[in-house]
């Protein structure tokens, strides 16, 4: 698609944002004489993995709340978990189980907005020659504009549009006289796109 191209520019933010660190999550296990996780929590993105280091030479264990991952007690190196599923996962240390706690937050690569835009009230208004497109958005979005005679797209053009109402000037010189269709569909900065509504468009005899 033409699109794809800005589009995979503009999804890059999200993905850095969502995915913290851009690879391995690092964790200290216990700390000098603290016994504690540093950081207590972290978010990675699926199919990162978070390193564990021992720094404090005392033993510890990371293990998780469900069992699915155990260092077993040790005092010093370093143990690695993948982790292959969005979700919460709780882990906690054997030795100071009541002290050490911490969680790993694991979010899908895509990004935290896997909400697509809602468009609404399209339509057309004129006044003159002058042709406008009205609509509503549930957020900020570009929106991509076709005009359509008969299913055929005979023009194109992008809106950069706001949350709530827009209107935008829609150029109609040079199209033949008769009726056409404007159709909308919205994308966001994540790339999720909106359901495409359509108002009707008439352009007159000059
Ligand atoms: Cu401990």
């Amino acid at each position: 698609m033409w699109r794809r191209a800005s589009l995979l520019l503009l999804l890059l933010p999200a993905v850095a944002h969502a995915h913290p660190g851009h690879g391995p999550a690092i964790v200290q296990v216990g700390v000098g004489l603290d016994n504690r996780f540093d950081p207590r929590s972290v978010t990675v993105g699926v199919g990162d993995t978070v390193i564990w280091r021992w720094g404090s030479g005392f033993n510890h264990s990371v293990t998780a709340d469900d069992g699915v991952f155990d260092s077993g007690s040790r005092t010093s190196g370093e143990f690695t978990h993948r982790f292959t599923e969005e979700g919460t996962f709780g882990y906690h240390c054997t030795v100071h189980p009541t002290q050490m706690s911490g969680q790993v937050t694991v979010v899908s690569v895509a990004g935290a907005d896997v909400e697509p835009p809602r468009l609404s009230q399209v339509r057309v208004s004129r006044r003159g020659r002058r042709h406008r497109i009205h609509f509503t958005l549930s957020e900020r979005a570009d929106v991509l504009a076709r005009i359509q005679r008969r299913k055929r797209t005979v023009r194109a053009f992008d809106i950069a549009a706001r949350a709530g109402a827009n209107r935008s000037r829609v150029r109609t010189r040079g199209l033949d006289p008769g009726r056409y269709r404007i159709a909308l569909t919205a994308f966001d900065a994540a790339d999720n796109r909106s359901a495409t509504l359509t108002a009707r468009l008439r352009v007159r005899r000059r």
